[in-house]
């Protein structure tokens, strides 16, 4: 027998689509699984959704010969503009092993710290625009962790410079991966119907779309008129000249456009929002803030930093892990069971199901953080006391093939950023009274949140 999964009352044609604030529906799923427990039942457009959030039933979802990543929803829609790209490529897809295969060494800790010099570039830029503004000019934390992550996936993988510190106007790339993401999530969620008669949103969906495609485009001509050399191994020329040992095969001009789109949207969105929570963290934990900066002030003195010294700012590390599993910025994803299953033993799972991993409620689940599992303790993460965690208790990087391949990037380059600003500026908030909104657009981000920074006089 099985135990009927608790599922919130439905409605005629939606479902329970009511039940989701259409602006904020992770947070709403949130808040159903404080009333609902560890797994509920969502029918949307037609589908079951089980929502899943303590680290025991995620741990079972977590073993890949039980259970695959599913390309469904919000994630199905992102095709339109993603395509076979890594991220949204079908498990079976020829693609998706292709690309895996050419570009994991770019992502792995060689390739990665190879490009540290170029994100401490772009931290330059950024901090010294502070250093100009001076300590009364109200910082937009969200405004600048975009404009810097941006700039630093630009750099590091494509070798080109947006410079958006430059600029007044944030790179149109920006809001058109807004738009463009806020509608697929809608059209995930909404009856196929329903989008089809909204015509003004279409035709918005359609032109964000067509600009993702042309910066990409724009990324491959310009290569292409200056191939910058074959032994130049950025991650462009090994997506336009690398030969898959296994398939002996290139990806085609097709897939490339859609790995470019991918990157550029995967590789800035979230660690803009990571950053942007870090700092809203530090500033409500002034005790983990002075902590950290005497830290940062021992090991980095008034240098920049260095690639060596990362090691030894791993508390900078500890703040971000504690952020990510308060606000992981990619707060869900979804998976499938490779067949008819029960979950826990008891709940029925067939194949055509998805289960819906979500880490802000499976990163509060107390059995595994205790009763203060609301509160900002990067002591958590301390080497000891993280490997006393259960498995799969902390999953911002998604699981096992399908994993984030950018992890190692994104830490790398957040770890310096936060340290780079801790041993350079004192930062307060700017509104004393500030409480924490979280916008979505698929990823979170703290909504209207500024700050001061005052020169701490580094010289640097
Ligand atoms: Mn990233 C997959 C979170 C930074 C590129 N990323 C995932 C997944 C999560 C995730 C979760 C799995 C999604 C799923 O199962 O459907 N990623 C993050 C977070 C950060 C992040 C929280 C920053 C913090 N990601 C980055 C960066 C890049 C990147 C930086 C690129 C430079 N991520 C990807 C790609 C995938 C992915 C590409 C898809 C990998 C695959 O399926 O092969």
């Amino acid at each position: 027998g099985s135990t009927v999964v608790p599922q919130p009352p439905m409605k005629l044609l939606l479902g329970n689509l009511g039940e989701l604030d259409s602006k904020a529906p992770i947070q709403s799923m949130m808040r159903l699984a404080r009333e609902y427990g560890p797994i509920y039942k969502l029918t949307l457009a037609g589908k079951d959704v089980h929502v899943i959030s303590s680290q025991e039933l995620v741990n079972e979802l977590c073993d890949e010969s039980r259970f695959v990543k599913r390309i469904s929803g919000p994630l199905k829609e992102i095709r339109a503009f993603a395509g076979d790209g890594l991220f949204t490529a079908y498990n079976s897809e020829e693609n998706w092993a292709k690309a895996h295969r050419l570009l994991m060494p770019a992502f792995g800790p060689l390739g990665v710290r190879s490009m540290f010099d170029r994100m401490v570039d772009i931290a330059d830029q950024m901090f010294v625009k502070w250093e100009r503004f001076g300590p009364s000019t109200a910082i937009d934390v969200v405004d600048n962790m975009t404009r810097l992550t941006l700039d630093t996936i630009a750099l590091c993988a494509f070798d080109i410079r947006f410079n958006s510190f430059y600029q007044n106007e944030m790179h149109p790339f920006v809001s058109a991966m807004t738009g463009a993401l806020e509608e697929a999530g809608m059209r995930g969620r909404r009856p196929n119907m329903v989008s089809g008669l909204m015509v003004a949103t279409k035709r918005r969906y359609e032109a964000d779309q067509a600009l993702l495609a042309q910066v990409a485009d724009q990324v491959i001509v310009e290569r292409r008129a200056d191939p910058k050399g074959l032994e130049k191994k950025d991650l462009l020329n090994v997506m336009m000249n690398g030969v898959d040992p296994v398939t002996g095969a290139k990806l085609s001009d097709e897939n490339i456009r859609y790995q470019l789109v991918t990157f550029l949207i995967a590789g800035h969105e979230t660690t803009s929002g990571l950053l942007s929570f870090a700092c809203h963290l530090l500033l409500a934990n002034p005790h983990v803030m002075l902590k950290a900066q005497a830290i940062v002030d021992e090991v980095l003195g008034n240098n920049h930093p260095r690639v060596e010294d990362l090691a030894k700012l791993r508390y900078i590390e500890q703040i971000l892990q504690e952020s990510l599993r308060l606000w992981p910025t990619a707060p869900a994803f979804s998976l499938k069971p490779i067949k008819d299953t029960q979950l826990g033993g008891q709940y029925a799972l067939s194949s055509h199901d998805t289960a819906l991993v979500l880490a802000p409620m499976l990163h509060r689940d107390q059995a595994v953080w205790g009763d203060d599992a609301e509160e900002f303790k990067p002591e958590r993460f301390a080497p000891e006391s993280a490997e006393k965690l259960p498995p799969n208790a902390w999953k911002p990087f998604g699981n096992g093939v399908r994993a984030c391949i950018g992890r190692t990037f994104a830490m790398q380059e957040a770890q310096i950023v936060l340290a780079m600003m801790l041993q350079r500026f004192d930062i307060v908030q700017n509104d004393p009274g500030y409480q924490l909104e979280v916008a979505e657009t698929l990823t979170i981000k703290p909504h209207g949140l500024m700050m001061r920074a005052r020169a701490r006089g580094t010289g640097l």
